[in-house]
């Protein structure tokens, strides 16, 4: 199979993908007079909302119900648990007007909802009869990142928060939960066919209140690692701190247990980060904008040029009736190849073809984006055709993604070996580690390289010592440049 061009997508992705956001019309950022803070255009809402789409499917198959909270939180809530707002504090934004009128209680724009949602769980779950209880809700949380903000990837205003909240009546429930939630951004991530390492947070990068992290991360065409979805055991941790508790099965009262976890608008980054090539934008077809779009040849014959017009109908009608998102670019003053290299950009997994040739045989000339291969088929078969081109589009995205990732994970106990690995921004590098703190942040110093956490589920490291205390080494920890 021709692999397409992917040359400039590789040695300069960050530029890439800054482009292809803005040529693409995806997103404009940068321009808006808000630092951190980015524009989803027309093209980018629907590929946003075509991904949402697929996540509330997944979260409603599993019995979350969709909420939707106040945007603002007094200050007193955010305070009560004091892990959690130690975490956050330096990234707070605060409304403290009401017009010229200084407010009596300052009110935070929520950074996340762990706060706000258990204040309200305490006057609407009184039973483990009600439980486990599953909400979620999609918003945008601001948070002031102080590192260089980029767009979609560290947003101050995260427009596509998608956060979940969920309750027990013990803590064999909610670590159930912690598994329900792992296995369900697995789904996600598989069909958009991007390629994770799933690690556990070491105790100092754990969410800020939480008992212990668990993150997807993926690494992006620059080598970086990027975390693109984290699930969190909260514990008692909110439930004490808010005195939220619930009658038990042997009539007693307690704190119940919650999870939270989240993904956000680097989802979207991600997909157009990881499939796309020189050309812009190849994106998975259950998520594409428009699946298929079919371009009229223009015919200097009259009597080619209407045979041309019913075939294209009569495959635009086939296609719309199967359910297919289909486009006719019927726009008459722009050429075929230009029309070709508009969609393409914009990544549309499947282009059609339909001149006086095929028209007058009953064919077509289908392209899919992906490879860039082009073939000529019976136009009876379209819906078929079409169908079988989408699967394999996302079998050739989801292999050539998970080979990509593959590559750039390395096991070394070797330090000059790890050391190469990361400089040279391969990727993420698994070094054996005894456990102990100290050791672990002495080579996030040697490497130049963040500890990203152990492999999760854990994974021993028979027979390896500490490179740097040589100790009897217990698991991997990873390291990677990061986002
Ligand atoms: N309430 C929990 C779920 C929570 O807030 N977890 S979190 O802080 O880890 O955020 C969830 C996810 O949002 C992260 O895994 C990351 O993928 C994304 N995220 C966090 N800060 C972001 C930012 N500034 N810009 C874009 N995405 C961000
Ligand atoms: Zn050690």
């Amino acid at each position: 199979m021709a692999e397409p061009q992917r040359k400039k997508w590789s040695e300069n992705y960050p530029r890439w993908f800054d482009w292809v956001i803005g040529e693409a019309e995806v997103y404009d950022y940068g321009r808006y007079p808000v630092k951190g803070m980015g524009v989803w255009m027309p093209y980018g809402f629907q590929l946003r909302k075509k991904i949402i789409g697929l996540m509330r499917e997944i979260l409603d198959r599993l019995g979350h119900e969709e909420v939707l909270f106040p945007l603002l939180i007094p200050e007193d809530l955010l305070r009560r648990e004091s892990e959690h707002v130690k975490g956050f504090e330096a990234e707070v934004y605060w409304v403290t007007h009401g017009g010229r009128r200084p407010l009596d209680v300052k009110l935070a724009l929520r950074p996340t909802s762990e706060t706000s949602i258990t204040y309200m769980e305490t006057f609407w779950i009184k039973s483990y009869k009600q439980l486990p209880k599953k909400y979620y809700q999609v918003v945008s949380i601001f948070r002031y990142e102080t590192k260089a903000t980029r767009p979609m990837i560290r947003l101050r205003e995260v427009t596509t928060f998608k956060e979940a909240h969920t309750v027990h009546s013990n803590f064999e429930d909610a670590e159930r939960q912690v598994l329900e939630a792992v296995e369900a951004y697995k789904e996600f991530f598989d069909r958009l066919a991007i390629p994770y390492v799933i690690s556990r947070r070491p105790e100092w990068d754990k969410f800020a209140g939480a008992l212990y992290t668990i993150a997807f991360d993926t690494v992006m065409p620059d080598g970086r690692k990027l975390q693109i979805g984290t699930v969190h055991n909260l514990g008692q941790n909110f439930t004490k701190a808010f005195d939220f508790r619930i009658q038990l099965a042997d009539e007693s009262l307690d704190h119940p247990w919650q999870t939270s976890y989240g993904i956000s608008d680097r989802v979207v980054a991600t997909v157009i980060s990881l499939h796309g090539d020189d050309r812009g934008l190849v994106l998975p077809p259950n998520v594409a904008p428009i699946q298929v779009v079919i371009v009229p040849i223009p015919a200097k014959d009259e009597e080619d040029m209407k045979l041309v017009k019913e075939l294209v109908e009569q495959v635009r009608r086939a296609l719309e009736t199967a359910g297919i998102r289909v486009k006719v670019d019927e726009r008459e003053e722009m050429r075929p190849g230009a029309k070709f290299y508009y969609w393409e950009l914009r990544g549309v997994p499947v282009r059609i073809e339909i001149g006086a040739k095929e028209a007058r045989e009953g064919v077509l000339t289908i392209h899919r984006r992906d490879t860039l291969e082009k073939r000529t088929i019976p136009a009876e078969n379209v819906v078929v055709e079409v169908r079988r081109l989408f699967d394999e589009i996302y079998q050739n995205l989801y292999e050539r993604a998970w080979k990509y990732l593959r590559e750039r994970i390395k096991r070394t106990a070797d330090l000059e070996e790890a050391k190469e690995w990361v400089e040279n921004r391969r990727g993420v590098v698994e070094v054996p580690w005894c456990g102990r703190e100290e050791c672990a942040l002495k080579l996030e110093e040697e490497l130049g390289a963040e500890a990203m956490g152990t492999p999760w589920p854990f994974e021993k490291a028979e027979g390896e010592v500490c490179p740097v205390c040589g100790r009897k080494a217990i698991t991997w920890m990873r390291y990677s440049k990061s986002y």
